[in-house]
């Protein structure tokens, strides 16, 4: 997929069992040209106890990238469920202490990586699950308020000022409400120089996600002038409310016509994300695990569900060629 397309193609992967699997490497170094860390980089990984970096798992994905070509995308800084229990706990007891925490450990980290990391979700799902509003079940806005979202986008600007800084989220292709809410947010921060460069689409998509809601909201997005990336892409047959096991199995098996439709699904996204967001814009499509034997689909919803492009044996499935075509 990499020689077909004229951005980056990424996958999220977990580097283990990644670095172990010579087959899932070969796959990976043969479509994908951007790498993004599944859980590696994560604030529970990097702080998992008050005070101690740990940068080992991080800098073996880099030299990874690097021996391999491959840019190296930031998943993520702040984000309400990777914080780890310390920091929530510490928080609490000492509210003060949360925002000098926040402008360490991002200038440290950012700052470790400067130049080498491409690009950061800097703030990941900093909004309500659904309709408009800032999620309010977050440390960061329980104690700093939502001013803690503007503040991380200027530590990691400071950390390295060429890294392409992103706010992430999900169902913004879809709930309108969250979108209109997102774009006044992003906007907002335009508007007063705040540094941000770029809004990731998650794109955790079902089937029967309208073609006409995601090209419009992408359409909209495009107009801020910001990078857009398609950042963690599958396509699920099922249903389920956001929540963990809250997955509904409507799809007990995949049938010839299902893979047919997903082919056709993965063929339009790419296709309306080619001819929606300008070529200078396009900062790429990032699969969210490729293969349906990893998918963190099953476990977090509790379901059946083969949303991705490769099959539990690591062969490709129609939705493979529907995102080639689309690429092409
Ligand atoms: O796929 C990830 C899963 O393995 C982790 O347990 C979980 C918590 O860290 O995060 C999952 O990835 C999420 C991503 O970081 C942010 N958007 C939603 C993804 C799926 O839940």
């Amino acid at each position: 997929m990499r020689t077909v397309s004229n951005f980056p193609i990424g996958a999220a992967m977990r580097f283990l069992p990644f670095s172990d699997d010579p087959e899932l490497q070969r796959l990976q170094k043969h479509h994908f040209d951007s790498y993004t860390a599944g859980n590696d980089m994560k604030m529970y990984n990097i702080m998992p106890k008050e005070g101690v970096f740990d940068f080992s798992v991080t800098d073996a994905i880099l030299e990874y990238t690097q021996e391999n070509d491959q840019r190296l995308f930031g998943h993520n800084l702040i984000w309400h469920s990777s914080t780890p229990p310390w920091v929530k706990e510490k928080a609490r007891e000492n509210p003060d202490w949360l925002s000098s925490f926040m402008k360490s450990y991002i200038s440290t980290y950012v700052g470790r990586y400067r130049s080498f990391v491409h690009g950061w979700d800097v703030v990941n799902e900093g909004l309500r699950t659904k309709g408009s509003g800032y999620r309010e079940d977050s440390i960061w806005y329980e104690v700093l308020g939502s001013r803690y979202i503007e503040q991380a986008f200027f530590y990691a600007h400071e950390a390295d000022p060429q890294a392409v800084l992103f706010y992430n989220d999900f169902n913004i292709e879809r709930d309108l409400e969250k979108f209109n809410f997102m774009i006044d947010m992003v906007e907002d921060f335009i508007e007063r120089g705040v540094p941000i460069s770029g809004i990731g689409f998650q794109m955790h998509i079902r089937m029967d996600t309208p073609n006409g809601v995601i090209a419009s909201t992408l359409q909209r997005a495009a107009a801020t002038g910001l990078q857009i990336h398609l950042s963690e892409v599958d396509i699920i047959f099922n249903r389920h409310d956001d929540t963990r096991g809250g997955g509904l199995q409507i799809r007990t098996s995949l049938t010839p016509e299902m893979e047919k439709a997903q082919a056709q699904k993965y063929y339009d996204l790419a296709m309306i994300y080619r001819s929606v967001v300008p070529s200078d814009q396009q900062y790429g499509i990032t699969l969210w695990g490729f293969n349906d034997r990893d998918t963190w689909i099953r476990p977090f919803f509790g379901i059946q569900d083969w949303p991705t492009i490769y099959d539990e044996r690591l062969q490709p499935k129609p939705a493979f060629f529907g995102l080639l075509n689309g690429l092409r």
